[in-house]
């Protein structure tokens, strides 16, 4: 159902209700819902605004980035590093964190993203995203290190990610339930379109790269097949798969519909622990999971409980409706 409720009012609204969101946090938000317009402009231009295709140079983890990575990482950086509210930034697209320059106000929060998730899809035109985690500033030191963002998921005080597919729709969780606004391009608003979004706990639906299956480990070869072997299997029940590759792309829909998502530790480089990244992608995508019902963890333990070692750190997701999740979480050894 369409509401007149604008990003902004939904905030205020939050802030006064639930005292969940200080000024700061608020602020910061809103500037990343315009940098998220920005972007989808951009997106929306494609071959028009010259922005497709690769810009010749790799990130730190040795990934080729395309020319929208750096545009959609630039936008969020000019947007962000003024306003008064962010001590630093980290990004997927950058090796080290980026401290909000000298001549500009400290604020108290931390601001870590994926500007661009599902690079490989840009340019065919599927959908891909921004994702977003805020974290606090732990106090009492000046300055900023790595070490303050080495926090634990359960540390973030707001997550989401936007979308930009058939619409662009940005998806939020302060520690309040999951929030989902659509952009309204006439007006120019983010509007607000569903509150309280819940993942059922059963599902059909399962996501995963079946082409890496012969570098699975046993518990999630199990899960699969089991899934595989549909109503007279040991699920006693059919399944349909889904994978877009792009993370925000299956954790939407996710969202809408239910199912669950796997990029499990795979035997191809057995000292990597996943694909993903802890802190860009698996933290703020399991807050969202869990605020909506759903469960999260990396096969052994909860995604949120995990203590990062390092920024870029990779991680094993499984993540969506909480009992196919629970149940692939038991066919491994706990920690
Ligand atoms: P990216 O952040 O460089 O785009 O990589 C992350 C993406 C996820 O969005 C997606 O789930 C996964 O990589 C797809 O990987 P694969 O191409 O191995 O299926
Ligand atoms: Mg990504």
């Amino acid at each position: 159902m369409p509401s007149n409720t604008t990003l902004t009012q939904y905030l205020i609204e939050q802030q006064r209700a639930n005292g969940q969101i200080p000024s700061q946090l608020r602020l910061l938000l809103e500037v990343v819902s315009r940098s998220c317009k920005s972007i989808s402009l951009a997106v929306n231009k494609g071959a028009l605004g010259n922005v497709l295709g690769s810009a010749n140079s790799e990130n730190v983890q040795g990934e080729v980035q395309k020319k929208l990575d750096i545009i959609a990482n630039d936008v969020l950086i000019e947007a962000n590093e003024w306003g008064g509210h962010l001590a630093a930034m980290a990004s997927e697209e950058m090796d080290s964190i980026y401290p909000v320059p000298n001549r500009y106000p400290q604020g108290e929060y931390l601001l870590l993203f994926d500007p661009l998730d599902g690079s490989s899809n840009i340019d065919v035109n599927v959908s891909i995203g921004t994702i977003f985690s805020v974290l606090k500033k732990p106090e009492g030191l000046s300055g900023v290190t790595d070490t303050d963002f080495l926090q634990a998921g359960t540390r973030q005080v707001a997550a989401g990610y936007c979308i930009y597919g058939p619409q662009t729709t940005l998806v939020l969780t302060v520690g309040a339930g999951v929030a989902m606004f659509t952009l309204d391009r006439e007006q120019g608003s983010f509007m607000l379109t569903q509150e309280h979004l819940r993942i059922p706990e059963d599902t059909q639906e399962f996501a995963i790269n079946m082409s890496n299956m012969r570098h699975w480990d046993a518990p999630v070869r199990r899960y699969i097949d089991e899934c595989l072997a549909g109503k007279e299997g040991p699920l006693g029940k059919d399944f349909n798969m889904r994978w877009v590759a792009s993370m925000v792309a299956d954790v939407h829909r996710i969202l809408m519909r239910g199912g669950i998502f796997l990029y499990p530790w795979d035997k191809r480089d057995p000292a990597k622990p996943g694909k993903l990244r802890l802190m860009y992608e698996a933290n703020p995508m399991s807050w969202l999971v869990e605020q909506a019902g759903g469960s999260a963890t990396n096969g052994r333990q909860r995604i949120l409980d995990i203590q990062p070692a390092r920024l870029h750190e990779r991680v094993a997701v499984i993540l969506g409706s909480r009992n196919e999740v629970e149940r692939v979480t038991g066919y491994h050894d706990p920690i």
